[in-house]
């Protein structure tokens, strides 16, 4: 079993700057010493490089940083694309969670039908039309469903990555007027944390996962920080109160590596300006070795 790590140091999809020293802040939480343990080969292959572009706003689509968050994605779609070619199963480190565009073009070529776990407090499933903020990062999962800029969409060269019916996002608690009603048109299964509180974790996960095994060929999880609760995972630039627990997240990562269905991963927004003594991404290395089989006994 072999793992390939990748920086994606890009914060061009959001205003607030520092989420870009993610990678750096995660791999300092020990990354590397806690899952070494876990496979018999780890390849770090550094960060793509970002540079320090200064902001631009498309004057037309009113998108943040539309071209260079295209350029930079298509890097990272074909190092992960290159990664899973290799047989290593590929962990990509953010950065912002306009990221997943990338990651999933690449990951999304090498199977005829992903599920996505999108655990995060927002939908991200904003376009051009219906994003009050014109942040890319709330618009990642609609691009990969093939609604959005075409310039995002394209990205890859194939359009859509995944199937409305092969998500579920779990620890919803803030949506926009244009995602509610994009979920409702989609009919995508959502556990927002009314679900997570009514039915506990360990049915929405194991409702998930058997969703997902009956329809899929390979399972992506991209894991948003700020679905954790702030309390958690305060290193975040969009915090919303009343999240997920880290047990409860523990659990839920705990849940799908015995379930043997995740494929790709993805931990983002971490922001260690923002954090308490680094403690958002250790809480993603925590996270990230129990999804990849770490246990006590
Ligand atoms: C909001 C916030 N829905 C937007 N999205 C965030 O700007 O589209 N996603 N923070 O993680
Ligand atoms: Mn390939
Ligand atoms: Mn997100
Ligand atoms: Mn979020």
């Amino acid at each position: 079993r072999k793992l390939s790590i990748i920086g994606m140091p890009m914060d061009l999809g959001q205003m607030r700057r520092g989420v870009d020293m993610g990678p750096s802040a995660i791999r300092y939480a020990g990354i590397y010493e806690k899952l070494k343990m876990l496979f018999d080969k780890i390849h770090d292959m550094g960060d793509i490089q970002i540079g320090r572009p200064e902001t631009k706003v498309d004057a037309e689509s009113n998108l943040r940083n539309l071209e260079l968050v295209a350029e930079k994605s298509e890097l990272l779609a074909r190092e992960v694309d290159k990664i899973i070619e290799t047989g290593a199963f590929p962990l990509v480190l953010g950065g912002d969670h306009s990221i997943a565009i990338g990651t999933l073009a690449g990951v999304s070529k090498h199977y005829k039908n992903l599920g996505v776990i999108w655990y995060d407090a927002h939908g991200d499933l904003n376009t051009a039309e219906t994003s009050p903020s014109g942040n890319i990062h709330g618009m990642p999962l609609a691009v990969s469903l093939g609604l959005g800029h075409e310039l995002l969409t394209g990205i890859g060269g194939f359009s859509p990555k995944v199937k409305p019916e092969n998500i579920v996002l779990i620890g919803i608690r803030a949506l926009d007027q244009g995602e509610k009603d994009l979920i409702r048109k989609l009919g995508i299964k959502v556990y927002t944390m009314h679900e997570v509180d009514r039915l506990g974790m360990t049915r929405v996960m194991e409702e998930t996962i058997s969703h997902l095994k009956e329809r899929t060929d390979g399972v992506h999880l991209s894991l948003d920080l700020d679905g954790l609760d702030p309390v958690d995972a305060p290193g975040v630039g969009t915090p919303v109160t009343g999240g997920i627990s880290y047990r409860e997240s523990h659990l839920a990562m705990e849940m799908l590596a015995e379930s043997g269905i995740v494929t790709s991963a993805e931990f983002v927004e971490v922001n260690p300006i923002l954090d308490e003594k680094n403690k958002t991404a250790m809480a993603a290395v925590a996270l990230m070795s129990s999804l990849l089989g770490d246990k006590l006994l």
